[in-house]
């Protein structure tokens, strides 16, 4: 299991991870800033995501990460954005994980929102590495293994963000035959529930039967397609045709984006929004949960 798990935590190991007084901790708790649950034996426990989101907002400094389960070292260096993507993209080639975790955790807690953190850190670091592939500076393997401590650093901040509540919108998507890029439509999965959606990416390499199916059975507000790779184009675009008239059909909207899809190719395509970055897609997915007033709670809301 990833280390920030929607364990349970007692104000007094959180009071002590940001070194302030226990009653202050409860105080919180009373006045809504911190929401608690209660043991049966009636003692407040706090959930490490609530906590996590509390400690953005509040931008209070933690002295002792180990007890919320985050990297030893988390806070001590203040970590600035631009200079992210080079430290993160020489931590996933040497295939130091625990300092690739510890620049996320960072970037995230310091406030910074996931859209950014994956449009201006990872993205480009994974860009840096495809040109250095390329150039036959880094090995395959050295590129697997980056898209594996990825996808194990998005899932810890899937957990780490507040968990989407059962009426907010729904959104599923995931990318089609013949495109194995994994990255982004996770990144997908959890750009959205950071927004407050009830986000769930459905993988790579659908037939699009199945990702109509799936369409038609979870009856999403939103569908995300992910175009990273096409390898035939017109095969392409009659896949995708299907996938437009089942959105259509169940009311869905439809997001495309991904580095595959070319303006002539997106030409030829109908669909609710087109996006560069997860920042344009989260931006929409604010204005959409604002709308239908099946209000997805966002972060700071
Ligand atoms: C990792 C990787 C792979 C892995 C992926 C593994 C996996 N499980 O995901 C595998 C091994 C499959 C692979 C294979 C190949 N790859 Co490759 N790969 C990459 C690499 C290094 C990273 C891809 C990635 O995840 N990037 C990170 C994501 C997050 O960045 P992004 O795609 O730009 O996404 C951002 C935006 O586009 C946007 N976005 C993306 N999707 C969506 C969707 C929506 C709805 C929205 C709103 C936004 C959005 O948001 C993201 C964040 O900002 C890229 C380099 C690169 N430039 O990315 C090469 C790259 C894409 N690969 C390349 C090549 C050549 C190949 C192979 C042909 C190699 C080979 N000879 O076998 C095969 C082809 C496979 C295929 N079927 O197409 C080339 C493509 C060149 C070209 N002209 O098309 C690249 C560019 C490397 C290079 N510089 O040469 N690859």
């Amino acid at each position: 299991l990833p280390r920030i798990v929607k364990t349970l935590v007692s104000p007094k190991q959180v009071a002590q991870a940001i070194n302030v007084s226990e009653s202050s901790l409860k105080r919180w708790c009373d006045q809504g800033m911190l929401t608690a649950t209660r043991t049966a034996g009636g003692h407040r426990r706090l959930a490490v995501n609530e906590v996590l989101h509390f400690l953005r907002q509040s931008g209070q400094k933690i002295v002792r990460p180990e007890l919320l389960g985050l990297p030893s070292n988390t806070g001590a260096t203040a970590v600035v954005i631009d200079r992210a993507a080079e430290q993160l993209h020489a931590g996933l080639v040497s295939g130091d994980e625990e300092r690739c975790r510890r620049l996320v955790v960072d970037l995230f807690l310091a406030g910074h929102p996931i859209s950014d953190i994956c449009d201006r850190v990872l993205a480009p670091a994974f860009h840096d590495i495809g040109h250095q592939w390329e150039q036959g500076e880094v090995t395959i393997y050295r590129e697997r293994r980056a898209c594996e401590i990825s996808i194990k650093l998005l899932l810890e901040l899937r957990l780490a963000v507040r968990t989407p509540d059962a009426a907010a919108p729904r959104a599923v998507g995931g990318t089609l035959e013949h495109d194995p890029y994994r990255v982004p439509t996770t990144m997908i999965e959890v750009v959205l529930r950071e927004s407050g959606w009830q986000a769930t990416s459905l993988g790579t390499q659908l037939p699009a039967s199945t990702f109509a199916e799936a369409i038609d059975e979870c009856r999403p507000e939103l569908v995300w397609l992910s175009v990273s790779a096409i390898e035939s184009v017109p095969d392409f675009l009659q896949d995708y045709s299907r996938l437009h008239a089942t959105a259509k059909k169940c009311n869905a909207m439809i997001v495309v984006g991904g580095r595959a899809l070319a303006t002539d190719i997106r030409q030829q395509m109908a669909y609710t929004a087109y996006c560069d970055t997860l920042h344009h897609l989260s931006t929409f997915a604010d204005s959409i949960s604002d709308r239908t007033g099946r209000r997805a709670t966002r972060p700071d809301a």
